[in-house]
C-alpha cells in the first residue's frame, strides 16, 4: 500500500512554480494595487476597486459590499468548507474510479458547467465602465428630473460600449453600428439612454426588427461571416428594406469604423419627452459628443485589427482608464417645442431620420467621465441589464413606433438573458436610491423582504410601501397626459416614406475623402454578395439617392447604369438643406492628441539620448510611447547605456499603434535586414499614419520603398522632429497620401 500522501501526482513541482500554491491563507501575496496611473501596455493592473479610490461614488461604494477579495484567504467550497485538495479527485485507489461521493468535485464541476449563460441577442461583444456625469446649468425650464435640475450633482454612470452583429468573442473593429449605452444611477432612480454611435437607425417599427437582426447576423446555413454585415442576406433585407438605406449609409461610412470608443459620438435616435414641474412638455433628441474629436480608422487598418489584436477598442478602453486618460463626453440635447414639431417636412418619431443640427443645435448641458475600469467583465459588463424603459420623473416617452417596441423588448431579453424577474437585484442593476414593492419571490430572489403584506393596499402594514404623488421632485412617474384620437390601425405614416432625401444630405455633408470611403465600403461589402440580382438591386437603390455614388460602386462591381438609371431625378432636398457638416467626421480638422500611442522602433545600436528626448517630449504631452526592438529584454545603447523594451516590433504592429519615430542608430543594418521592421513602416504608410525619421532611419524608410509625403518627417534634429510630428498626428491621417498608399500592398 502506498502512503497516504497529499498532492502526489501534482506534476510538474508546483511548488517551484507557484512559490504560494501549498501554503493555506499565504501571509505574503504580493499582488499590490497599482498606486498610480500606469501608461498603456505597462503592468500590474489593478483591480478598478483598488486602484484610484478617489474616484469613487455612491454606485460603486454600493457595489463595494458585493465585492470579494481573496487575498490571504483559504480556498473553501461554495458553502465555506476549506478546502485541503484541489488536485486530486477522490478515487476508489489512486488508479480506481472516481467516487460519486465526492461532493468537493461536484461542486466545482456543477457550477463550471453553468457558467455560460445567453449572449446578448444582439450587441453581444462589448466592453464598459464607470464613471459620473454632471450638468453644466439646469434644465429645469424644460424637465423636473433632478439629476438634470441639479448642477451640484455628480451621478454615477456605468457605459457599456458594443458591436452589433458578432457574438461575444468577436473582433472589435469590424464595420458595424457601435452601442453607447449608459445607466445613469440618479437619485430617483435608473434612467437609461441605450443609443447607438449612428444618428439614425435600420428600421421605423419594431415588427421588423427580428427580421432585420436576422439578415445581418451570420447566414442561417453554416453561421458565416461572423462580426460582419459584408453576405447575401443582410444585402438582399437591405435591397428591399428601402428604410434602411439611411442608416446603412452611416455604417457604410468612416462612422462604422470608429478609431476608439472614445471618439465616437453617441444618439438616442429616438424623440423623447421632457416634462417640467408644471408638466409642460417637450421633444427632446439626446446626442453624446466626444471630448476627444471624432475620428476613424482605415478600413485596412481595422480588417488587419481583427486578426493581430481583435480586443482593440476594448483595451482602448480600459488602458485609457488605466492610464487616467479619462474618456470624456458632452451630453447634448436637441429641444424642439411641441408646437414646432410640424416645422419640418420629416417626422421627429422616424428613427431612420435625424434632426440636421443645422436646423436644431444641439445644446451641450453636462459632462460625462468614464474614470474607473470593472472589476469583473461577467458580474457588472456582462450582467448590466440597460432599458430604454428605465425613465425618471421628467422624461417620457414619444409615440416613435420603434422605441414603442423597445420598451417592450429589453426587459423581456433581460428576463430571459439574466435567468428570472429578478435581474434588477444583480448589484450592477440596482439602483442607488431606496427600493420598495410588493414583487416578490422568483429564482434568485436576494432581498428578505420582512413586510407582512405583500400587496397594495393592505391595512397589516399601514399599507406600506405606499405610493407617492406627482410633484417636482422625488415625486411619483406619472405619465405625460397626451391627447390621443386614432383608429386601432396597422399602417405606415405617410410622414415617413421619404426614404431618399436623408440619405442624400448625408453623403453631401462628407468630405470628397469620406465620400471615397464611402463609395469602396459598398463595393467591398457587396463584392463579397454571392448572387448578382441581390448587386444590382442595392446599386438601383443608390440609384435614388446620389448618381457619383451609385456610379463608384457600380463600376467596382462590374455592372452598368441603365439609361433610366442615370436619368433618375435625385431625391428633394431634406428640409431644403443641402448639407450639414456636423455629419461629416471631419468637419474639426484637427483633434487632441488624447491618448495618442507613439512607436519608437530600436535595436542595440540605437542612439540613447535621442531616445529619452523623445519619451521626454511625448511624455510632455501626455502621449504614449512604447520602445519596440526586434526581441524582448533590453537593447544596448550606442552610448553603451541598457534600454528596456517594452514589447516586440512583430507583437505590436503598426495597426495598434498612431505614429512611428526611428530614431538614429548606429547598427541600422539591424532593422534593414528585420522584415518586421520594414513592414512596420509600409502598413504604417498604408494606413496614413506619420512617420519619423531621425538621421540615418531613413534607410530603413528607403528600404521599406516608400515615397516621401507632409507625412513622413525626415530630420537630424530630433526635438524639431518630434515637434512636427505631433502637428502631423493632431490631423489624425495624412488623407492626401491615400491615393498613393492603394499601390502598397496591405
Ligand atoms: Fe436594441 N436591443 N433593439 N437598439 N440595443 C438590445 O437588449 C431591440 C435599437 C441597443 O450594452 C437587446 O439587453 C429592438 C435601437 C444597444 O447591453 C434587445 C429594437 C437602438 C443595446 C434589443 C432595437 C438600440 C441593445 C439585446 C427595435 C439605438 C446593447 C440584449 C425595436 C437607439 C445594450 C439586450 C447593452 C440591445 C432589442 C433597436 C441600441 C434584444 C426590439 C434603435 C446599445 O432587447
Amino acid at each position: 500500500m502506498m502512503s497516504k500522501k497529499y498532492h502526489k501526482a501534482v506534476m510538474p513541482d508546483q511548488r517551484a512554480v507557484h512559490p504560494h500554491t501549498f501554503d493555506t491563507a499565504p501571509s505574503d501575496i504580493n499582488i499590490k494595487p497599482t498606486p498610480k496611473p500606469t501608461q498603456p501596455g505597462s503592468e500590474p493592473y489593478a483591480a478598478g476597486s483598488q486602484k484610484l479610490p478617489q474616484n469613487s461614488n455612491a454606485k460603486l461604494q454600493d457595489l463595494d459590499t458585493y465585492r470579494s477579495v481573496d487575498d490571504n484567504q483559504p480556498l473553501t467550497t461554495t458553502t465555506g468548507v476549506k478546502v485541503a485538495d484541489n488536485q486530486n479527485s477522490l478515487k476508489a485507489g489512486v488508479r480506481g474510479p472516481t467516487l460519486m461521493e465526492d461532493f468537493l468535485l461536484r461542486d466545482k464541476m456543477m457550477h463550471f458547467d453553468r457558467e455560460r449563460i445567453p449572449e446578448r441577442v444582439v450587441h453581444a461583444r462589448g466592453a464598459a465602465a464607470h464613471g459620473y456625469f454632471q450638468l453644466y446649468k439646469s434644465l429645469d425650464k424644460y424637465t423636473k428630473a433632478n439629476f438634470l435640475n441639479d448642477t451640484g450633482l455628480k451621478t454615477p454612470v456605468f457605459v457599456r460600449f458594443s458591436t452589433v452583429q458578432g457574438s461575444r468573442g468577436s473582433a472589435d473593429t469590424a464595420r458595424d453600428v457601435r452601442g453607447f449605452a449608459t445607466k445613469f444611477y440618479t437619485q430617483e432612480g435608473n434612467f437609461d439612454i441605450v443609443g447607438v454611435n449612428t444618428p439614425t437607425f435600420f428600421i421605423q417599427d419594431a415588427i421588423k426588427f427580428p427580421d432585420f437582426v436576422h439578415a445581418v447576423k451570420p447566414e442561417p446555413l453554416n453561421e458565416v461571416p461572423q462580426g460582419q454585415s459584408a453576405h447575401d442576406s443582410f444585402w438582399d433585407y437591405v435591397s428591399l428594406q428601402p428604410e434602411t438605406i439611411q442608416n446603412v449609409m452611416v455604417v457604410m461610412s468612416d462612422r462604422g469604423i470608429p478609431r476608439s470608443y472614445s471618439n465616437m459620438e453617441g444618439f438616442g435616435i429616438h424623440t423623447f419627452r421632457l416634462v417640467n414641474s408644471k408638466n409642460e412638455s417637450c421633444f427632446v433628441r439626446f446626442h453624446w459628443k466626444p471630448i476627444a474629436g471624432t475620428c476613424s480608422m482605415i478600413w485596412d487598418e481595422a480588417q488587419a485589427l481583427m486578426g493581430r489584436d481583435p480586443d482593440f477598442h476594448r483595451k482602448n478602453l480600459w488602458e485609457s482608464i488605466e492610464a487616467g486618460d479619462y474618456p470624456e463626453y458632452e451630453l447634448g440635447l436637441q429641444i424642439i417645442p411641441e408646437s414646432q414639431v410640424n416645422n419640418f417636412d420629416f417626422d421627429i418619431l422616424d428613427a431612420t431620420k435625424l434632426i440636421p443640427e443645422a436646423l436644431v443645435p444641439v445644446q451641450r448641458i453636462g459632462k460625462m467621465v468614464l474614470n474607473r475600469n470593472p472589476d469583473n467583465y461577467f458580474a457588472e459588463t456582462e450582467q448590466v441589464a440597460f432599458c430604454p424603459a428605465n425613465l425618471v420623473p421628467g422624461v417620457d416617452f414619444s409615440n416613435d413606433p420603434l422605441l414603442q417596441g423597445r420598451i417592450f423588448s429589453y426587459i423581456d431579453t433581460q428576463m430571459y438573458r439574466l435567468g428570472g424577474a429578478n435581474f434588477n437585484e444583480i448589484p450592477i442593476n440596482k439602483p442607488v436610491c431606496p427600493f420598495h414593492n410588493q414583487q416578490r419571490d422568483g429564482f434568485h430572489r436576494m432581498e428578505i423582504n420582512t413586510n407582512p403584506a405583500n400587496y397594495e393596499p393592505n391595512s397589516i402594514n399601514n399599507n406600506w410601501p405606499r405610493e407617492t404623488a406627482p410633484k417636482a421632485q422625488n415625486g411619483g412617474f406619472s405619465s405625460y397626459q397626451e391627447t390621443l384620437d386614432g383608429e386601432k390601425i396597422r399602417q405606415r405614416s405617410e410622414s415617413m416614406t421619404n426614404f431618399y432625401s436623408m440619405p442624400r444630405l448625408f453623403w453631401q455633408s462628407q468630405t470628397a475623402t469620406e465620400q471615397q470611403h464611402i463609395i469602396n465600403a459598398f463595393s467591398f461589402e457587396l463584392g463579397k454578395v454571392m448572387r448578382p440580382y441581390i448587386r444590382e438591386r442595392v446599386v438601383d437603390l443608390l440609384c435614388n439617392i446620389n448618381h457619383d455614388l451609385a456610379k463608384g460602386v457600380a463600376t467596382h462591381l462590374g455592372i452598368t447604369l441603365t439609361a433610366e438609371q442615370k436619368a433618375r431625378p435625385a431625391p428633394i432636398l431634406f428640409n431644403n438643406l443641402d448639407s450639414d457638416p456636423t455629419l461629416s467626421l471631419y468637419a474639426n480638422k484637427t483633434l487632441p492628441l488624447t491618448s495618442r500611442k507613439v512607436a519608437i522602433l530600436v535595436s542595440d545600436g540605437v542612439c540613447g539620448e535621442s531616445v529619452d528626448k523623445i519619451r521626454e517630449m511625448l511624455t510632455k504631452k501626455k502621449l504614449y510611447s512604447l520602445l519596440l526592438a526586434p526581441h524582448m529584454g533590453v537593447v544596448k545603447t550606442q552610448q553603451g547605456d541598457s534600454l528596456k523594451v517594452d514589447g516586440t516590433i512583430e507583437g505590436n504592429p503598426s495597426v495598434t499603434i498612431d505614429a512611428v519615430v526611428v530614431p538614429t542608430n548606429q547598427n541600422i543594418e539591424m532593422l534593414l535586414n528585420d522584415g518586421n521592421a520594414k513592414y512596420y513602416l509600409q502598413q504604417a504608410y498604408k494606413h496614413l499614419k506619420p512617420i519619423a525619421l531621425h538621421n540615418n532611419a531613413k534607410r530603413l524608410f528607403d528600404a521599406a520603398m516608400l515615397e516621401e509625403d507632409k507625412g513622413t518627417l525626415m530630420d537630424d534634429n530630433i526635438v524639431e522632429l518630434i515637434l512636427t510630428l505631433m502637428k502631423v498626428l493632431s490631423l489624425h491621417r495624412i488623407w492626401e497620401r491615400e491615393e498613393k498608399a492603394l499601390s502598397v500592398p496591405a
